[in-house]
């Protein structure tokens, strides 16, 4: 299996990291026109390495060199080719899995065990699922031939770095576009390494371009006439922004957004399954997960039983340096980020909910926050309405199933939800009703590259992942022919 594949990292010492890195564009690295910055860890507060700032002038060449790309080469090659490409990258990140999987809880504060049994393993199984598709587009469901865009341009968030660089660029390249992609600012490593790994694949130049920088260097990629497609994940007010940006545009867009959902346990669940799934729900990456389970609706009955648990369960964890493979919960991953769970998490104590922090040691340096749960909620709570996308749970009850579906969907966001039970029929009856485009039931955040992601209401539209991860980068092509043509 994937998730075995990746062998157990040492230390930062197997990292050979570049003291500064430059954009990549048209297969080489080159000198950025903005100022650049530092690249810190969030643990250690130490700076990594100094990264290329991407200014208009830049955005235009790496547009450029994604069109030339898809013109003359990559949307002309054949799908089985494209899948060479792709089947070569995925093996690749395999050998580097190690490397990738330090440079990934350095740069961004996630624990090790994480990045190497999660995110490492599933990028790779991203990039040989869609490896699989390029030479059976015509079972997209668009048709027979579906054309490519032409140029995605990508913008991704910091929480999943190199995971999200793989949910946008191994679908993209598969449907036989090319792309510019831009990391977030915190987090700019791992796709810059992935830069040196497609030009260790050798992909043909311009195909994949990396681009740094902070919010303008993003907008300046959605905003320009080059692009055909918009791929997002991030906040709601920036996806907002986007869609304002390119409305009346020629451009397609996918929005993967923020999220606030319900994680769902009846009195008849196996207690201790979903005493560790409620854990790994919200405590999974720090919080900092898009789907993550922040509200956890209790049947009332065992209310007090599953937070004492929770409790105990949560005094055993430990925090700390993200690079020990001991360690459970990590860093938040920016200083800002960390202002916004503490803002988030005094409004829930203002607002009168009670609140427990696990018994952590904090490091001196960084930017920590100890698992917190909060009970006695309201659901008019900031806590309960608004994503903290940090380590905090709120937990709310319910007496009846109906109770439960109603508080779960009472919320703007639509992106996942969970539900514990002993009871199958329960299940599908309670995931039927449920306003949320991924639902698990007895167990939380699983992914695997077959299947769409993505949500409804505010959590944005269109999916990534599957079929329909694919479709998003392909366009329908009708070619009609009275049959009278002269064949050769
Ligand atoms: O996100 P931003 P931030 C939520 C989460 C978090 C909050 C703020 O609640 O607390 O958003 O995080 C780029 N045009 N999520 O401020 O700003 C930016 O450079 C184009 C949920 O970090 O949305 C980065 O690459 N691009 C979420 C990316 O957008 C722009 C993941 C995300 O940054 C831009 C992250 C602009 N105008 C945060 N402004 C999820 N759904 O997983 C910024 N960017």
């Amino acid at each position: 299996s994937f998730l075995e594949y990746a062998p157990a990292p040492e230390s930062r010492a197997i990292l050979s990291l570049r003291d500064e890195y430059g954009l990549f564009i048209d297969g080489e690295f080159v000198d950025g026109r903005g100022t650049p910055f530092q690249s810190v860890s969030p643990a250690s507060e130490e700076r990594i390495a100094t990264i290329a700032n991407a200014n208009a002038a830049d955005v235009d060449d790496a547009v450029a060199a994604a069109r030339r790309a898809h013109d003359r080469v990559w949307s002309r090659m054949t799908g089985r080719d494209r899948g060479k490409y792709l089947f070569r990258i995925a093996r690749l990140v395999q050998e580097r899995a190690r490397e990738l999987a330090v440079a990934e809880s350095l740069d961004n504060g996630k624990p090790i065990k994480e990045s190497r049994d999660v995110d490492v393993p599933l990028v790779a199984a991203w990039f040989f699922y869609y490896a699989g598709w390029a030479d059976k587009l015509d079972y997209a469901g668009l048709g027979a031939n579906p054309k490519a865009l032409g140029v995605a341009a990508q913008v991704i968030p910091w929480n999943f770095p190199l995971l999200m660089l793989a949910w946008k660029i191994a679908p993209a390249l598969a449907a036989g576009n090319t792309v510019v992609l831009k990391p977030a600012e915190t987090t700019p490593l791992t796709a810059l390494i992935f830069a040196e790994i497609v030009q260790q694949a050798d992909l043909p130049q311009g195909v994949v371009n990396i681009i740094t920088g902070a919010g303008d260097t993003g907008a300046a990629l959605v905003g320009h006439d080059g692009v055909d497609k918009v791929a997002f994940t991030g906040s709601t007010a920036v996806g907002r922004a986007i869609a304002k940006q390119v409305a009346g545009t020629h451009k397609k867009v996918t929005l993967e957004l923020g999220g606030k959902a319900a994680n769902i346990v009846f009195d008849d669940a196996p207690i201790d399954q979903a005493v560790e799934g409620i854990v790994n729900g919200i405590f999974f990456n720090q919080g900092h997960v898009c789907c993550a389970g922040s509200r956890l609706l209790v049947q009332e009955s065992i209310h007090d039983e599953v937070v004492e648990r929770l409790k105990q369960r949560l005094s055993t964890l430990r925090l700390g340096d993200p690079l020990d493979k001991n360690t459970d919960i990590g860093a938040i991953n920016s200083r800002e980020q960390l202002e916004r769970i503490r803002e988030l998490s005094d409004a829930g104590v203002a607002e009168g909910a009670e609140r427990w922090s696990a018994p952590c040691e904090i490091p001196e340096n960084g930017f920590w926050y100890a698992p917190t749960i909060f009970t006695n909620v309201q659901t008019s709570n900031r806590i309960a309405r608004e994503e903290i996308f940090g380590p905090v749970l709120s937990v709310l009850t319910f007496r009846t199933p109906q109770e439960a579906i109603a508080k779960a969907n009472n919320t703007p966001y639509g992106l996942s939800a969970g539900i514990w039970t002993d009871k199958g029929s329960r299940i599908l009856a309670v995931a039927d009703q449920l306003r949320a485009g991924v639902v698990w039931a007895n167990t939380f955040n699983r992914f695997d590259p077959s299947s769409p992601f993505g949500g409804y209401k505010e959590s944005g539209y269109g999916r990534e992942g599957g079929r329909h991860g694919l479709g998003a980068y392909l366009s329908p092509a009708s070619v009609t022919s009275t049959g009278r043509g002269t064949p050769r």
